[in-house]
């Protein structure tokens, strides 16, 4: 049956692809109180992987730290189950170790801790004798579904990056703002932390697509973008929520600062004029605040500053009201 299921494991892993993938060889931890089956299970890997032995826990995780990423871990129970057990709790709870395949080793009678290691958080376990070809049919599999799984996670953590922003200005866009108001709004409702918003708008912008074309109306909100997120602090975010409308969201700022910021934004637009290909074009903004109180929601906050935007721009343009 062994010879059976190695051989079913071997073939559904194809085994050879990812033993013969890489070049060099990778690499693996291996923790174990017994240096003869240490010594056993390097001869039955060692033309493909490289192994880091010890029987220490502390010393795994430094190793585990230390090099090029290990793609597997290897965990003989040995005599003292517990320890081999605390590694894996140890593995899971840490960044380096939190996807690291973990293959537990352990006699038929240790089938008891054999299946704890696997409720905590082992990938896999195999039963001693070590049969060779088990081994690397196991590690095999556990190797490949691991180099799927980064690989989706970073194409995943990639199309969050892109959902989140606006492509022409690489700001935050409308539904990251949107997100980010809700949780700010309840940060600052159970902390009773001040927030505050700004909506900002460029004043004439039509004008500016009109005598100039929409390439150099684009161009102009991408310099927009960039003299705002330098007159901007770190902990302040800039979205980008429609045309040539942008939202601030300053957490833990007060009205008298976010009227500083703002003010700020408004100065660095009207300083200098913006360089375009057919000649410079002055630019201002206007904006609104609206500083949270108790009771408000995203919506009453944003009207709020909605109407003191829409107060600024017919009391002139290039201000900032509250
Ligand atoms: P106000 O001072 O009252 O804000 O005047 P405005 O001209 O800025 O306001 P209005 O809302 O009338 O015009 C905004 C214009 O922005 C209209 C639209 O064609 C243009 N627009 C919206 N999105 C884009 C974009 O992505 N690129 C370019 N070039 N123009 C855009
Ligand atoms: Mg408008
Ligand atoms: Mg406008
Ligand atoms: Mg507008």
């Amino acid at each position: 049956l062994r010879e059976r299921t190695a051989t079913a494991l071997a073939l559904f892993a194809d085994e050879e692809d990812v033993f013969r993938a890489a070049s060099g060889r990778d690499r693996i931890l291996m923790f174990g109180d017994d240096p003869r089956e240490a010594t056993r299970l390097l001869a039955m890997l060692h033309d493909r992987f490289v192994i880091d032995a010890t029987a220490e826990r502390g010393a795994f995780m430094a190793q585990l730290m230390e090099g090029p990423e290990p793609e597997a871990a290897l965990l003989d129970l040995g005599a003292a189950e517990g320890s081999a057990l605390r590694l894996v709790a140890a593995l899971r709870t840490s960044d380096a170790g939190r996807h690291l395949p973990i293959i537990a080793m352990g006699r038929p009678e240790q089938e008891a801790a054999l299946a704890k290691a696997l409720e905590i958080g082992a990938t896999d376990y195999i039963l001693k004798p070590i049969d060779r070809n088990e081994l690397r049919a196991r590690l095999a599999t556990q190797v490949r579904r691991r180099r799927y799984e980064s690989r989706l996670r970073r194409s995943l953590t990639d199309t969050v990056a892109l959902a989140v922003r606006d492509p022409l200005t690489g700001l935050h866009n409308r539904r990251f703002c949107e997100a980010r108001l809700a949780k700010a709004i309840d940060q600052a409702r159970a902390g009773r932390r001040h927030l505050s918003i700004a909506v900002a708008d460029i004043d004439h912008f039509k004008r500016i697509n009109d005598s100039r074309g929409h390439a150099a109306g684009d161009e102009v909100l991408r310099q927009f973008a960039s003299r705002l997120q330098d007159a901007l602090r770190g902990s302040d975010l800039a979205c980008r929520i429609g045309g040539e409308e942008f939202v601030v969201l300053m957490p833990d700022t007060d009205g008298e600062d976010a009227l500083r910021v703002a003010e700020r934004v408004r100065e660095r637009m009207a300083a200098a004029p913006f360089a375009l290909p057919g000649g410079d074009i002055a630019v201002t903004v206007s904006a609104g605040l609206a500083i949270y109180a108790d009771g408000d929601d995203a919506a009453s906050l944003l009207s709020r500053a909605d109407r003191s935007l829409y107060e600024a721009k017919r009391t002139g343009r290039n201000r900032v009201l509250a």
